[in-house]
């Protein structure tokens, strides 16, 4: 049965690489371990937006299977893998604000719905802020 579990689980597993991969910076991804359990995979799968984190110094957001660059202004669910547990994942508002998604020591899949105002939005690693970031506007 162990057999067969791991089937099952490689299947369901490769539309979400085929994201992961897509994603913009495919090269800094490509070391991304994929999500172990079906309910995290299915959280990736229905998310409007997906973020990664780790498991190296390597952080990004897409949409689509694309990094996103800028975004209409409104209300979005977003899954987040969170692949190590020396990284977080959180998003900071053009006013600064920062809504931490998952913590440092936290690693798996979390999602949250996030409202997008209009401004510069950043996502990154807070305690690896200066080099894992990334932004996209919002209009
Ligand atoms: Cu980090």
């Amino acid at each position: 049965m162990g057999a067969m579990h791991r089937t099952v689980s490689a299947l369901l597993l490769l539309p979400v690489l085929a994201v992961l991969a897509a994603c913009g910076g495919a090269a800094t991804n490509s070391g991304a371990v994929p999500p172990e359990t079906v309910d995290e995979q299915t959280m990736l799968a229905g998310a409007d937006l997906v973020g990664a984190v780790g498991p190296g110094f390597e952080i990004m957001l897409a949409q689509d299977g694309k990094a996103v660059a800028e975004l209409p202004a409104g209300t979005y669910t977003l899954a987040v893998a969170d692949e190590a547990a020396t990284h977080d994942f959180a998003l900071q508002a053009p006013d600064g604000t920062i809504t931490q998604i998952t913590d440092v020591a936290f690693t798996g899949t979390k999602s949250a719905t996030v409202t997008l105002t209009p401004g510069v939005w950043t996502y990154l690693c807070q305690p690896h802020s200066a080099q894992m970031h990334g932004a996209f506007t919002v209009s």
